[in-house]
């Protein structure tokens, strides 16, 4: 194929932009893929060559802008504007029912409640500008966290760019699946390097990466579920809210459950807890909120946490394994 003129490439490198963010939208939010990898990577590669020839048309949304750039000498601290709070727990029925009468209690409204999977990863903080990606950050203790935008640019499954031109902060959790997790650590066991524990401090050691080049290999994705400053949205419930941040592109949980009896939110929590060892990835137990943001107000919060939400805890998964060896190894200074 003949040279394209820098106009032409531009339009080109547009419409490739288009469509692989398209293709990626599909395989790493919808898990539905539209194309085949090889159609992808034809696509890619062609992009990566209209770049390469004329970088100027290098935007910061392009997809190949995901693969890890300069190394860091450490992290900034960023102060939330809205603080990331945590969750008050519950660990069996009991613990459930006196939260749906306390519940009752502080409001004379019907309501109902949005059940969520509680995600076992990282919670971050996505910031967008006129629907660009500008900013993430860790929850760090609440109030200030870490900024790791080079690292979650990398996150396959976090829009570079919005479908629409939204200026607000969007939340969620960070996670390693399963599979990337054996995958690693089987990698990792073969080059004799020390192996990760769970998926849980594999995605924390990834998004901890001065060297973004790192994190990209690490396989993450995420599960988005909140916002700060979300006036722009035009929401009035959590239900509403997830419908929207998923039209925005953004990636969502479909395991929910929206319901105002207390027995049919065990009922979900005892089938979701049957059923985690299924799913693909880690989840430590199931978010009750209530759904309607008005009636969340009026309920109000505690000093570290919102008073119309819960988590459910599920207990820790055990596992049989067989011990088939030990090797003592002696150090260098004689300690085994
Ligand atoms: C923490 C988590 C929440 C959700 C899922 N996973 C988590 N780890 C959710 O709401 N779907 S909410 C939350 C928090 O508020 N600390």
């Amino acid at each position: 194929m003949s040279k394209l003129t820098l106009l032409e490439s531009e339009e080109r490198a547009r419409i490739l932009r288009e469509r692989l963010n398209a293709y990626g939208h599909a395989y790493y939010v919808l898990d539905a893929p539209m194309v085949s990898d090889q159609e992808y990577d034809k696509l890619y590669h062609e992009l990566v060559a209209i770049e390469t020839e004329y970088p100027e048309l290098i935007i910061q949304e392009s997809p190949t802008q995901r693969v890890g750039g300069q190394i860091l000498a450490g992290f900034e601290k960023v102060a939330h504007d809205v603080p990331m709070l945590s969750l008050g727990n519950a660990f069996n029925k009991e613990d459930l029912i006196a939260f749906d009468e306390r519940i009752q209690k502080l409001t004379d409204k019907p309501f109902n409640y949005v059940c969520e999977l509680k995600i076992d990863g990282l919670a971050v903080s996505l910031k967008y500008e006129a629907g660009r990606f500008v900013r993430g950050a860790t929850r760090g203790d609440g109030t200030v966290g870490e900024e790791i935008t080079q690292n979650l640019r990398t996150v396959k499954a976090i829009p570079l760019s919005l479908r629409e031109p939204i200026t607000f902060e969007v939340r969620g959790e960070c996670y390693m699946p399963k599979d990337a997790f054996a995958k690693l650590n089987e990698d990792r066991d073969e080059k004799g390097q020390e192996i990760f524990a769970n998926p849980r401090n594999a995605a924390a050691g990834s998004l901890r990466q001065l060297d973004s080049k790192v994190t990209a290999e690490r396989h993450l994705s995420v599960f988005l579920y909140g916002a700060a400053n979300f006036e722009a949205l035009a929401v009035n419930s959590q239900s509403e809210l997830l419908n929207k941040i998923s039209e925005l592109g953004l990636r969502t949980n479909p395991l929910r459950l929206e319901s105002d009896a207390i027995e049919e939110v065990w009922a979900f929590i005892e089938d979701i807890q049957e059923r985690r060892h299924t799913l693909p990835y880690e989840i430590d137990g199931v978010v009750i909120k209530v759904n309607d943001f008005e009636t969340q107000e009026e309920i109000g919060y505690t000093v570290r946490a919102p008073r119309w939400a819960i988590a459910y805890k599920f207990p820790a998964e055990e596992k049989e394994t067989i011990l088939r060896d030990i090797e003592w190894t002696v150090g260098r200074t004689g300690v085994v």
